[in-house]
């Protein structure tokens, strides 16, 4: 039996709405450093019903999805007049994803999206495609958006239908609701993707970090965390450009890693958290890692813990790009307490809730990765050696 328009639509809107409303709760007792939620935050069907149906009976009388929504991911964050702002990469049935703010007033519960998408404005070369979306409240008074922009690779044959270019796009607002966009980012390298601009001048400038790829996929000789300065955003143009994170051969970075939320200024340093990509037999696993960098210079690195973060558990690990989490936004309030937006699989957003104390912390205090198999059981010896003298 096929329901009724009437039944179908009432049907839609309770479940909708139970999912929106719905209260999320804490997993205990986690692992200490932070803690995870229960359910997403974010997900396709978190959408509203009026950016996928018609409504009007007249003209869709099966109450049909015409314009699906396939996932709600990668959002990039900013808490602004009060709100957890999010820029969520929503991607439609038709693989084009696009940007959405969703708002929530405790940064967990109850994301609602604003009444439409985010119609960016385009350069003179419009993007075909865009997606990750960082969020930047620079102390020059903008807050940037900087995201993928991606357009058919030019100089392949017309028969090569997947190949693909990556750039850094750049827009900037002050409510999230008035987007002007700038030239993209001009660098040496052949592609760019994972760009994150820095909140604070550097000896008067603006610094990016970047990630050169030689490819869409491939970073090729140019895997790492970048640092690079320019004069303005507009028409940004970083010359010169430095690995600070660079990949590393059996590591959770050993194929390519990524800037990832915006760089949050803590006493001790700059906290970063980025995401590294390692090869297996079933493809790619992306986690999420965490270092620290000098204040006076947020290029030097001077905490680096071992491994992983956030890994991807339990339904996080299955979506449309399995074992993936990936991260490009983060909150901290005033009161300490910082969260950590990440999606699994490029299918949903997460929260990873824990304080700017805690990551501190893990940071300082746990061991970097000692590279070898010998040296890691080492590393554990002196842990249980310890332990056992309690
Ligand atoms: O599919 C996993 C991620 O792949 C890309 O990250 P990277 O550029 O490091 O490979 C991004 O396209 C990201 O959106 C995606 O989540």
């Amino acid at each position: 039996m096929m329901l009724s328009f009437e039944d179908r639509l009432q049907m839609l809107q309770t479940e909708h709405n139970a999912i929106v409303k719905r209260e999320n709760e804490p997993v205990y007792p986690g692992n200490g450093i932070f803690v995870r939620y229960k359910y997403p935050i974010i997900t396709a069907d978190h959408v509203p019903l009026n950016w996928k149906y018609d409504l009007d009976p007249r003209t869709n009388p099966y109450l049909m999805e015409r314009m699906g929504i396939n996932a709600a991911f990668n959002a990039g964050a900013v808490k602004l007049n009060g709100k957890y702002c999010l820029v969520v990469r929503v991607e439609g049935a038709d693989r084009k994803s696009f940007f959405a703010v969703a708002e929530s007033d405790d940064g967990i519960n109850r994301f609602t999206f604003r009444e439409k998408p985010i119609l960016l404005p385009q350069t003179t070369d419009p993007d075909v495609n865009v997606y990750d979306m960082r969020l930047t409240r620079h102390e020059d008074g903008w807050i940037y958006g900087l995201f993928c922009s991606e357009r058919k690779d030019p100089s392949v044959p017309a028969s090569d239908t997947s190949s693909a270019t990556a750039a850094a796009g750049i827009v900037r607002t002050k409510d999230l609701e008035h987007w002007e966009r700038l030239a993209d980012l001009k660098t040496a390298s052949l592609q760019q993707r994972n760009v994150v601009l820095h909140p604070e001048f550097v000896n008067g400038k603006y610094l990016l970090y970047t990630r050169p790829q030689d490819g869409f996929i491939e970073t090729g000789s140019g895997g790492g965390i970048c640092a690079g300065f320019t004069d303005s955003m507009e028409n940004a143009c970083v010359t010169d450009e430095k690995i600070i994170d660079g990949k590393v051969y059996h590591t959770i970075k050993e194929v390519k890693n990524g800037a990832g939320a915006v760089p949050i200024k803590t006493p001790a340093g700059w906290l970063h958290v980025a995401h590294g990509v390692r090869n297996t037999a079933a493809g790619l696993r992306y986690v999420v890692y965490a270092f620290m960098t000098a204040l006076d210079d947020p290029a030097e690195v001077i905490a680096s813990p071992g491994g992983y973060l956030i890994a991807p558990q339990g339904e996080e690990r299955v979506g449309d790009v399995s074992n993936v989490v990936f991260t490009n936004g983060a909150v901290a309030d005033d009161d300490g307490r910082l969260l950590i937006y990440y999606a699994s699989s490029d299918t949903r957003m997460h929260v990873a809730e824990t304080t700017i104390e805690r990551m501190v912390d893990y940071c300082k205090n746990t061991p970097a990765d000692p590279l070898t198999s010998h040296g890691s059981v080492a590393q554990r010896i002196a842990l249980i050696d310890k332990n056992l003298k309690l």
